[in-house]
């Protein structure tokens, strides 16, 4: 029986999945999302088109692929339609191709208020989250409260909405936060009337079944392992497992039916929203990586706060998710830096320590391993032995230190732009 590959960020986010996902798919008939909903935003660069996706799967542009939303994703109707209107717009056959878990659960129009309100209330403590209603829909799923795709089709989907929603209208009486959802709630409903044309299917069922039939499947992360429910910069984190063991309870597949796991990582460091960033630059450095790197977020547009690559976070993510293959992007983002600074421990009250701690504070001073940069244009080369001896010493000390091989290096935002090892 085949196994499912896994395709994953290591960091906090926004380590170019998309590219990732796009060059391996051709490898993979089957594609599917384990967890996360809109707040992720893979960007796809498609004949001559910018594509961003949210909740489907980048399978999508490839003939005859089969694209899952597992039922560890949350899904918003609204935002759903109009990511399906826009792909059938150019002839994408999105029905043909998407299969939707019966599992998965609906984020509400008063999730994304709950969101909103609970994010207003925190002031300076606040997340940062992508008001999408991510926090509140997962919430109602562990607190056994969530509405789920499978109720569309129950005949008795207008009393559940109608509960929650009414339970959500007493939760929001605690907040000073005005709100009025006649306008989304509108929209909602005919995003659901609209999800009516796509299969819903029993996905643990679906997913063991292609693998039975040798299909090979990649599972395809959101957000990054340092945003992880359990394991990220808590509580800075979004509120599924990003993890590779989301695969596992996000699809509906075995431990052991788990394959490879591509781990992506930047040759620096992103974060967007608040919480724990180490190896942090409020400098030129940091500006620099911002412009050239053009870090702002996809879903958002937000600015993404920049540092130096940080081997103690890294290494926590490869541990925690069995990497078994490093994918490394935008190397050519730091073509232009005569130094280039890696964190390969942390100075915690005066202690030094390579594990990542319980409290990612400010109290943290990284300890620095200095680089020579290559201080080249690398963006034109496509083989490993041409890259000038700084990168690759830069990638070899990475290898050594996580003890897994770096496989895929990336100069650059086009699909050429990809040299596999
Ligand atoms: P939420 O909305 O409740 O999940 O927000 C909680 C925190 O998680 C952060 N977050 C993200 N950070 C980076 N990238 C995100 N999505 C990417 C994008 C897509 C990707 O391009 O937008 O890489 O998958 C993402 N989603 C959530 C958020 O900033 C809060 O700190
Ligand atoms: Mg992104």
């Amino acid at each position: 029986m085949k196994k499912v590959d896994v395709v994953l960020g290591l960091q906090w986010g926004d380590e170019g999945k998309g590219k990732v996902v796009d060059v391996l798919t051709p490898a993979y008939q089957v594609i599917a999302r384990f967890q996360g909903g809109p707040n992720a935003g893979h960007s796809l660069h498609f004949e001559g088109k910018k594509y961003v996706l949210h909740t489907i799967p980048s399978g999508i542009f490839r003939e005859g692929s089969i694209n899952i939303i597992g039922n560890g994703v949350v899904i918003d109707p609204v935002i759903l339609s109009e990511e399906i209107a826009k792909l059938e717009k150019d002839g994408v056959d999105v029905q043909g191709k998407l299969l939707i878990s019966k599992k998965a659960h609906l984020i509400l129009p008063t999730h994304r208020i709950i969101d909103a309100a609970s994010e207003a209330s925190k002031g300076k403590t606040k997340i940062g989250s992508t008001l999408k209603g991510i926090g509140p829909t997962y919430m109602d799923k562990t607190g056994r409260n969530g509405l789920r795709v499978g109720d569309i089709v129950s005949g008795e989907f207008e009393e559940r909405y109608g509960r929650l929603k009414e339970k959500h209208i007493e939760l929001l009486k605690q907040y000073d936060f005005p709100y009025d959802i006649c306008d989304y709630e509108k929209e909602w409903l005919a995003g659901i009337e609209n999800l009516k044309r796509f299969r819903f299917i029993d996905s643990e069922h679906v997913v063991n079944s292609l693998l039975q039939e040798g299909k090979a499947i990649l599972a395809e992360g959101a957000q990054g392992s340092m945003l992880d429910i359990d394991f990220g910069t808590y509580p800075f984190v979004t509120s599924s497992n990003t993890l590779c063991a989301g695969v596992c309870t996000g699809l509906g597949v075995a431990p052991s039916r788990i394959g490879n796991v591509y781990g992506i990582f930047k040759a620096y460091c992103t974060r967007v929203g608040s919480g724990p960033f180490p190896t942090e630059l409020f400098d030129e450095d940091g500006e620099k990586m911002r412009q050239i790197g053009q870090e702002f977020g996809a879903t958002t547009g937000r600015p993404r706060r920049c540092g130096w690559l940080d081997m103690v976070a890294l290494k926590y993510s490869v541990m925690m998710n069995g990497v078994t293959e490093l994918i490394m992007m935008k190397a050519d983002v730091l073509n232009d830096f005569d130094t280039l600074k890696v964190a390969v421990a942390y100075n915690v009250n005066g202690k030094e320590t390579s594990e990542f701690p319980y409290e990612a504070s400010e109290k943290i001073v990284p300890v620095y391993k200095e680089f020579k940069g290559w201080n080249c244009d690398i963006n034109k080369l496509r083989r490993y032995d041409e890259f000038p001896a700084e990168l690759k010493n830069y990638i070899e000390f990475i290898e050594q230190e996580t003890g897994v091989p770096v496989k895929i290096v990336s100069v650059g935002p086009d699909r050429e732009e990809t040299i596999v090892r």
